[in-house]
């Protein structure tokens, strides 16, 4: 791995948020590739914060300030990471849902649309069923797309859409669901139109759905 990249890894696993940044800044100023950081710096020592969590070497009070430091890189990773010259080809109405506060993924997704060219309306983290309603009512998105990271939220995803055909707007929009625990299966289940592994596979749905 280059050393950067290590020196990016080890500094999200520790929590380090200056040293993410700096490192991230000199990297980019070697011309690391951008997608290479993201991957095999940050989301791997996410992955293995998680490992960590879970064997119980690390508490929550970890879990955060690691996601504190992947944040502050990500900021520097974005313009990189999204092309500047498109204009908007559709709009997504983005959230994380109620009972759920990860939101990186869904940051990230958000970026790659962006930088798709799609016009992003972010909800933010623990979105209850009545906002994600209110929302593609108000803002008439093309794309409804729903982000769940434990297990015990995901069920949340069929709240929205059972809410959004009750309110008669199941059908004025269309649905992607995403998120570490979610599934192609659970996802055709709970009647969404699409499911996607990663960000850049949430941009590239949503475009085909755009498209239908
Ligand atoms: Co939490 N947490 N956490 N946590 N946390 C996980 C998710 C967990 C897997 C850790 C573990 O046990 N190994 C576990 C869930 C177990 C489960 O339910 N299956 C867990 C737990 C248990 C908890 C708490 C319950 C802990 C506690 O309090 N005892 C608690 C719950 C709080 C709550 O939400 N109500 C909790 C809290 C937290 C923090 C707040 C401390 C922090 C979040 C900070 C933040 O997001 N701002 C945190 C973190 C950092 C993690 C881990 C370590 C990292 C998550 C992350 O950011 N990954 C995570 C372990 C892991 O993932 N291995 C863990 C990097 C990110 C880029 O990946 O979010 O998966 P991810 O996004 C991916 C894909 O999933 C996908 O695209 C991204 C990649 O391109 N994707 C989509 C995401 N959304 C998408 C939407 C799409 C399409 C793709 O379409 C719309």
């Amino acid at each position: 791995m280059n050393q950067l990249i290590q020196e990016i890894y080890d500094g999200i696993i520790d929590g380090q948020a200056p040293l993410v940044t700096q490192k991230v800044q000199q990297a980019l100023d070697s011309d690391v590739d951008p997608a290479a950081i993201l991957n095999q710096g940050m989301i791997a020592a996410m992955a293995e914060v998680g490992k960590r969590f879970e064997e119980g070497e690390y508490f929550v009070p970890e879990m955060l300030i690691a996601a504190r430091a992947m944040q502050a890189g990500l900021a520097l990773l974005k313009p990189r990471l999204q092309q500047t010259d498109l204009r908007s080809s559709g709009k997504v109405v983005i959230g994380t849902v109620k009972g759920d506060l990860h939101d990186i993924g869904k940051n990230l997704v958000i970026m790659m649309l962006e930088g798709q060219g799609l016009t992003v309306h972010d909800l933010g983290i623990g979105v209850h069923e009545s906002r994600f309603v209110e929302a593609v009512r108000d803002e008439k998105p093309d794309v409804l797309a729903m982000s769940a990271l434990l297990t015990s939220t995901m069920t949340e995803m069929k709240v929205v859409i059972d809410a959004l055909t009750n309110a008669g707007l199941r059908d004025a929009v269309k649905i992607i669901v995403g998120g570490a625990p979610v599934t192609a299966e659970f996802a055709a289940r709970i009647g969404a139109d699409a499911y996607a592994f990663d960000a850049p596979e949430a941009a590239q749905k949503c475009k085909e759905l755009l498209s239908k």
